[in-house]
Parts: structure tokens; sequence; C-alpha cells
């Protein structure tokens, strides 16, 4: 039966990248090694899993049979069918498994290829081996582990089948009439004794048939499900072979070419694809595949084609001026960036490495890959002069971000911008030690920073008072940020040093709390600080150690009660109440009001007094003497603290780029449209 590892020989057809088998396999040259026993009593070792993934195996290995068949020149068309009673039966056009005896084991090739493990052919001296990934296993695995399984074979005008339950022959090879043309096909139903769940995903059978499809050009892969009422059928066939592929993985995108690169060579007995585009985006995306097998460790394929790709790039960079002698070359990862690559190799003897089988370690994949695409990428930018122009572009532009970002790193860390550096002297510390119980809260304004210090728990809450003018500050430059002192001191309070540096652990506070004005400037200060957090301090934000304090907007006092609103709909509620009885018996919080968006305050109107009642808007944490900041936004007992999630983060760092950005229209813009709600602009 046809292995991965076996799918190529020595010799080739003629047709560019075929490698065929030969003609002259018969029933002698399959070999045995063992029994079906293991694989019952240790179906993860062959198909990974008995979940959904190794049950969908069972379709792949006896997909890659005929793919086999396929590749090898004979097979044109494959079908897979999902039939209502759970089984599944995989049809083709090919030579038919041959059914003569074999003098081995005086079965017929067809049962010994059904029934023995790791059983492989042998033709011209060479061996036809077990290839060692999760693929090739076999089509006995298929059959040990299923409840039935049925093969049928065309040959020379006649049909044979045989079945087998739990791998063991229900019966000989039967002849089973006539037929007109040759083809196998193998119907089975997945044992429930070994799978919990035999229900077929007809997405990822799908999905698996399309990316085979790609990687075997010119063969017809049709998929029918036919457990609905009404029958179910997708057909895949790509004349382009990864050229499609790549087409398909980018449809919709952005694409910086018009045309894909693409080869398809034979190289030392290798069979290489590679094809890629480039897109107007900073994702990349390679796709590596071993005999047809893919490797998402990549491996020495992908190997060859980064290295290859590097150094054409650079070369063709050079030559035509686009990088001058004192520049730098282009690293692999600038070369990468918005890349969307599919490379497939074949192989006579893959090597899968790695605990998952993930990888593909045949060196020669890598020296024949690095040369077809060397060679073939060379011609490709010579003749498209202005494809190349485009992809040196943006290669340019990663590699200067990352020279900037790497020089920006280095003088931060060679000046040892924090190290030795002592706490800053306006950081009112708290007097515990233990960072469990540590709360450091990041003040706007001098005044606030008063109000916070005096009304704090000294024994656990520090204050940070940070300057409130809006700092300009590049974003991912971790030079510019540094630069600013309050950032600096911001951050060896913090005490977990930055970049390589990083430390979580010697963290010093595990709720660092972002204390701002609700008004624009309020605003700037927050993004600007989640922006470091989330550029610099990502785990901070991850551990959920970053909280956003909420505090009220409105004061309301009749008589001897007080009480604080963090709405306007709260606001209206507290004076109705109010209203109602008048003699209050004491103060009174309401902080488990809620902090959904609410419509905006009429800013003018600072106070409101309707019989008695005295409403007080909070235009700055300023305005808020120690004792009530304490009571409404610090005293762990009553405050609302909003945590910042990563995706708060990363919204606030996308902000930064309209608040503090070089363009000024749309900040102008952004501004505008929320002015009247700035106190919401939260994060
Ligand atoms: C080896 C030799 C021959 C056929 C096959 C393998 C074969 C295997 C499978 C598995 C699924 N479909 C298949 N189709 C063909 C025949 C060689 C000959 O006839 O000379």
């Amino acid at each position: 039966m046809a292995k991965k590892g076996a799918k190529t020989s020595v010799k080739r057809d003629g047709e560019k990248g075929r490698i065929p088998k030969p003609a002259s396999y018969e029933a002698k040259d399959i070999y045995v090694l063992e029994g079906l026993e293991p694989v019952r009593k240790r179906p993860g070792m062959y198909i990974g899993s008995t979940g959904p993934d190794g049950l969908h195996h069972l379709i792949w290995e006896v997909v890659d049979n005929s793919i086999d068949e396929a590749m090898a020149g004979f097979a044109k068309n494959i079908t897979v069918e999902l039939l209502n009673d759970g089984s599944v039966a995989v049809t083709d056009d090919g030579r038919g498994i041959p059914v003569e005896t074999h003098h081995q084991t005086k079965k017929s090739a067809l049962e010994t290829v059904m029934t023995t493990l790791h059983a492989g052919g042998k033709f011209g001296g060479e061996s036809y081996k077990v290839s060692g990934g999760l693929h090739g296993v076999g089509v006995s695995v298929v059959n040990a582990l299923s409840e039935w399984l049925r093969a049928e074979v065309c040959r020379g005008g006649i049909r044979y089948a045989q079945e087998y339950k739990r791998g063991a022959p229900a019966g000989k090879v039967k002849k089973a009439g006539s037929c007109e043309h040759t083809g196998t096909k193998v119907s089975f139903l997945p044992d429930k004794q070994i799978f919990a769940e035999t229900q077929w995903n007809e997405k990822r059978v799908l999905d698996h048939l399309r990316q085979q499809a790609y990687l075997t050009k010119g063969v017809r892969i049709n998929l029918f499900d036919r457990r609905g009422d009404v029958p179910a059928c997708h057909g895949f066939y790509f004349e382009g072979g990864l050229l499609s592929f790549v087409k398909h993985l980018t449809y919709e995108k952005k694409p910086l070419q018009e045309d894909v690169f693409h080869v398809q060579k034979v190289h030392s007995e290798l069979d290489i694809e590679a094809a890629f585009l480039y897109l107007n985006d900073s994702k990349t995306e390679e796709l590596s595949f071993a005999n047809n097998i893919y490797t998402p460790d990549g491996g020495m394929h992908l190997t060859g084609f980064r290295s290859a790709l590097t150094r054409t790039l650079n070369n063709y960079a050079r030559a035509e001026g686009y990088l001058k002698e004192k520049d730098e070359n282009f690293t692999a990862d600038d070369v990468r960036e918005g890349m969307v690559a599919v490379i497939s190799v074949k192989l006579r003897e893959p090597q899968f490495e790695g605990q998952t089988k993930a990888r593909l370690g045949n060196p020669e994949a890598r020296t024949s890959t690095e040369a077809v695409v060397n060679e073939s990428l060379k011609e490709f930018l010579e003749r498209h002069p202005q494809e190349a122009r485009r992809i040196i572009e943006k290669v340019l532009l990663t590699a200067k971000a990352r020279i900037a970002a790497k020089a920006a790193k280095e003088t931060v860390l060679r000046k040892g911008a924090l190290e030795g550096l002592t706490l800053p002297g306006k950081l009112a510390d708290c007097t515990s030690k233990n960072a469990a119980e540590s709360e450091l809260f990041i003040v706007e304004g001098d005044s606030a920073g008063g109000s916070a210090k005096q009304g704090r728990d000294r024994r656990t809450q520090a204050i940070f008072p940070l300057r409130g003018k809006p700092l300009n500050v590049e974003k991912a430059r971790l030079d510019k940020m540094l630069a600013n002192a309050e950032v600096r001191s911001l951050v060896v309070a913090l005490g977990t040093a930055i970049a390589d540096e990083f430390d979580l652990g010697s963290i010093r506070y595990h709720k660092i709390v972002l204390m701002s004005d609700a008004d624009v400037d309020g605003a700037h200060i927050r993004t600007l600080l989640l922006t470091l957090f989330f550029r610099h301090f990502k785990p901070v934000v991850e551990n959920g150690y970053l909280y956003v304090a909420q505090p009220p907007l409105y004061r309301i006092q009749a008589g001897k009660t007080v009480r604080y609103a963090w709405s306007d709909a709260q606001k209206e509620k507290i004076l109705a109440e109010l209203g109602a009885s008048r003699s209050a018996k004491r103060d009174t919080h309401t902080n488990t009001a809620q902090t959904e968006k609410e419509t905006p305050p009429n800013i003018e109107a600072a106070t409101d007094s309707r019989s008695g009642t005295n409403v007080q808007r909070y235009k700055g944490l300023g305005e808020m003497n120690p004792e009530q900041l304490w009571e409404t936004t610090m005293n762990p007992e009553r405050r609302i603290l909003k945590q910042v999630t990563i995706e708060d983060a990363a919204e606030a760092d996308r902000l930064f780029d309209i608040l503090m950005g070089d363009e000024v229209e749309p900040r102008k813009k952004f501004i505008q449209t929320h002015a009247a709600s700035v106190q919401n602009l939260d994060i």
C-alpha cells in the first residue's frame, strides 16, 4: 500500500515535477512487518488521539493512498462519501490495489496491505518505506480501528471485494462481478469501541480535501455528504497547484503584487513547489508540506525557502541600488513580513521530527528548496521589475522599523536607563512590602495627588502623581518613552524593569490604578499609560494587575445626607429619593452604582439646587478633598475599579495614533466627536 514516504521513486516520466511509481509493482514486492493488535491497544500512537482529530485522521489516511495513486499519474478522480450510517467511502480511478497472492504471506496483496501494520512495497531494490509522519501509517491502521471495512478493487475487468471486522478478514478476496475501468474503493465504519465521538465534520473534511487538491494539481477531489435528506456535493480541481492555493489564502486581501510568484521543479530527485504573494499587511503566513503532509513546525524545506528569499532579495536590492553599500542586509524576518507563502516538497524518505512529528528533518529538502527558489526568484524579479520594486520597498520599510527599534532598545539598555535608580522622590510609597496587598495609584495632577496622599491607606496604598500635561511620545519607541522623566520614574516605581530585563515577579504592586480626570487631558494621559503598559508591560495587563479608577461625577447633599452619583440617571434617582425622604438618617453612599455609559450631563450646570439639595458636579479629581477621594474612589470597601483587559489596552494603543500621532485632523475630529462624552472616554 502506498505510504507517504513511498510516493516518489527515482524515475521520472518527463512531466515537470512528477515522480511516478514504477509500473512494475506486484504482489511480491510487498513485505510484512507485524500484526494489528498494537493499533487497537494504543490507537493514539498511530493516529495521534481518539478524539475528533484521530477520527478524521482515518479519512486522511485512506484519501492519502488514492492521492499517491494520483501523483503516480494513474488516478484522476477521487471521491469521498460521508454516508448515513456513519461510514465513509473513498473511491479512486487508479490501477486498483493488486490482488495477486503475496509470496511471503501466501495471501492476496490486498489482504496483506489491509491487515499488516507497516506493510510496504519494495521496488527497484530501493525500499518502499514507511514514513514517520502521522499520515502514512497505512490503511491497515484504519482497518484495525473500524468496526468494519470493505475494500473493492477493479482490475483486469474483474471486481474483487474483501471485508474485515476490526481489522480481521471476514472472508477471502472474492470476485464480485465485472467492471470496465480500474480503481479502488475503501469503505469503513469507525469503531465506537475506540472513538467516543464518531460524527464527521463536513467543513473539516472539505478543508482537508481542498488543501490536498491544491497540493496535487490536476486531480479532481469530490465530496458527497449523503447524511442529510438532500446530499451536499463539492468538487475541487486546481490547475494552478500552489498558485491557486496562495490566491485562495489571499482572497479579498490587499496584495502588493499582481502576479503570484510560483515555481515547481525537480531538483536532485526532490519535487519542489513554492508560491508566495506579499500583502499590504504585517502578518505573515507560511504553510509548508512534505509529501502532502502539513508540517506546522516547518523544517528543512521552510528553512531553505527562507534562506533563498532572504539571499535573493538582498542580492537584487543591492544590484538595483535599493540597498546602499553602508546599509545592512535584510534579515529573514524583514523579508517575511506581510508574505503569504506555501511550500510543498515531495521526497522519497521523509523524516518527520519533533515531539509531534511536525517538522521535516531531511537536509536535502533544504538544499534543494534553496537552490530552486534562488534561481526562480531571481528570474521572477528580473522579469517583474514593478512587483520587485513594490516588494523591495516594503521590505526596506520593515528593515528600517526594525533597525530603529533595535537602536532604541540598545540606547535604553546601554544607558542602563533604569539601573541603580532609587525610587523616585515624588512617589509616596506604602509601608507594606507585600506586593499582593499593595496598590499603586497613578494620579493626574499635583492637587489630586495631594488629596490622594492625604486620603490614602498608607499601609497598602502608594501614590504616584503625574504632571497633567499631554505627553507627546512615539509609541513604539521605548527610548522616546523613557526619555520622559515621568514615565521613567514610573517604571522604577513598578519595580519590574523593562524590555529584556522585564520580570513580572519583581512587580511591587498587584493593583496599579490609573486615576485621571474625566476630560481630554485625562484621556490623553490614560491612553498614553495604557499604551505604555500594552507595549512594554503586557504581562501586567494580562495578569489583571491594571485598573482604572472610577471617581463619581456628582456629589449630592441634602442637609446632613451626602450621596454620590456616577451617572446622570443615578443623580436623578438620588434627587428623587432625597426629595421623598428629606430626613435621611446618615450619610449614605451608593457605590454599587453601575458605570455604564450614560448621556453626558450638562457641563455648564455645575450645581443644581432643589428644595435645599445641593448638587456638585466634579470637574476634576482636584475638586475632591482627601476624605471624599478616599470615600468614593480609593476605599477598597466602597470604590469601583475597572479592571483593564488586554483588549482595552489594545484599543487604547490604536486610539493613541489618533490622539497623539502626527496628524492633526483625525485628532481634531476625534475630540469634536467625543467632546460631549469625554468623561466616558473610558478605555
Ligand atoms: C501499488 C501498486 C498498484 C496499485 C496501488 C499500489 C494502488 C494503491 C491504492 C490505494 C488506494 N488506491 C490505490 N490505487 C492503487 C498496482 C500496480 C500495477 O497494477 O502494476
